[in-house]
């Protein structure tokens, strides 16, 4: 699957017009309000950003892994709450059902959620689930043709915008075998949801937590029909919400080193730009070397993501899958870190974007895994293949 390449062409330059002239303006109100503008989420929907993964046959717009992390790149370059608008719907809270869904399943919602008229979001992690991802304890009982789930999820992507949730619960025993993913819709009698989480970063996007008692889910509604997949289902999910956070990191790399390379041709002290000290030029270097290097990986890891069969899961291209995302945003975090010292005490007030990078950044090493869970991923399976 993938867009010709004219038409990607289109939606690139399209993209990269609307983040330098509708978003990144507007970056500023998402720091004082909290909120993504109605009119760009209207605008969003208009270009289609809702279905970019979606096929066309279902009205999204298609697009290959290796075309997808160049649209991240772009979006990467503005504040991360636009994109996480639309982030979930056709990342992590779609791809279950894109992956491993029946037929009537993805006839049945992937429709909406490219059009927009629906947001899915991604509902893994507990209060006591987090890295151990397979420890989850909600529970999914069966009662004839429904389950009944009951449970809590924690830091849940847009949930306040979800209209349907893609949840893994327990409807076996314990460990990774035992889990089932459901598609949840978010109205159903005895789901709350808990108040907005105040984050360090990323102001403008939503989570919180989500409550389950007694929520009576139709058996139909298991991804692909079959008890005991939804492991290994989130887990595929996330591989490819990994390669695509590793290209928004290289996006934000790029945004903040763009903003320091400028702030030291204009900034002047002993009587000339600082971007003149060759100190100065040392960090800017050690920051281009880096964002170059992590943005081949990705692209050439995508590119190995496509060659394999669509759905199914290569141990060796999830290690290179993690491989990216923890080099990828380690590497962010660093060229955040020196964007604020070749900006000085500026970096530090928050009328410059690099402030609110450096704090946006934070959160790349921890979601959709820690650096460490991807240091294990890539151990074990070096172990394994040796
Ligand atoms: N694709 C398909 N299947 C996968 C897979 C992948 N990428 N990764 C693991 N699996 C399968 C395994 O093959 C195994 O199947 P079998 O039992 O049939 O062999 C099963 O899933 C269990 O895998 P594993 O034994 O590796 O599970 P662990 O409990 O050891 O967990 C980690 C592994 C820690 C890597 C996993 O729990 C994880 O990624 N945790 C982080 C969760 C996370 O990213 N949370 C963020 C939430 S979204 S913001």
């Amino acid at each position: 699957m993938a867009l010709d390449p004219e038409s990607f062409d289109i939606l690139i330059a399209t993209v990269e017009r609307f983040v330098r002239d509708r978003l990144v303006p507007a970056e500023n109100h998402l720091e004082e309000f909290d909120e993504v503008p109605a009119d760009l989420v209207a605008e969003m929907k208009a270009m289609g950003l809702f279905g970019l993964t979606v096929p066309e046959e279902y009205g999204g717009i298609g697009l290959s892994v290796a075309q997808e992390v160049q649209v991240n790149f772009l979006l990467g370059q503005t504040a991360p709450a636009f994109r996480s608008v639309f982030g979930t719907n056709i990342g992590i809270g779609s791809q279950g059902i894109l992956i491993d869904g029946t037929p009537a399943q993805k006839d049945a919602w992937l429709t909406r959620v490219a059009s927009g008229e629906l947001v899915m979001s991604f509902a893994l992690t507990e209060p006591d689930a987090g890295t151990d991802a397979a420890a989850l304890k909600t529970r999914a009982v069966l009662d004839s043709d429904h389950y009944i789930l009951n449970g809590s999820k924690r830091y849940i992507t847009n949930a306040p915008r979800a209209g349907a949730f893609t949840l893994m619960a327990r409807t076996g025993g314990p460990g990774a075998a035992g889990v089932s993913a459901f598609i949840v819709p978010a109205d159903l009698p005895g789901i709350t949801l808990g108040k907005k989480d105040r984050k360090m970063g990323q102001r403008g996007t939503m989570t919180c937590d989500v409550v389950l008692t007694d929520v009576r889910v139709p058996a139909a509604n298991i991804i692909g029909g079959v008890p005991g997949q939804g492991f290994k289902t989130a887990m595929k999910v996330l591989d490819r919400g990994r390669l695509n956070i590793s290209a928004v990191a290289c996006g934000m790399a790029r945004r903040v080193l763009d903003d320091s390379a400028r702030y030291a041709r204009e900034r002047r002290q002993f009587g000339k730009p600082i971007g003149e000290f060759q100190l100065v030029q040392g960090m800017l270097a050690d920051s281009q070397a880096e964002l170059l290097a992590g943005w081949a990986l990705v692209r050439e890891v995508a590119t190995l993501y496509d060659a394999k069969p669509a759905g199914l899961s290569d141990p060796d291209v999830s290690m290179r899958v993690s491989c990216a995302k923890l080099f990828c945003t380690e590497m962010a975090g660093r060229v955040a870190d020196r964007g604020v010292q070749v900006h000085g005490g500026a970096g530090y007030i928050n009328e410059y974007p690099v402030e609110r990078f450096y704090r946006d950044v934070r959160l790349l090493r921890l979601y959709e895994g820690t650096s460490q869970v991807q240091q294990l991923i890539v151990g074990r399976e070096l172990l394994r293949q040796a």
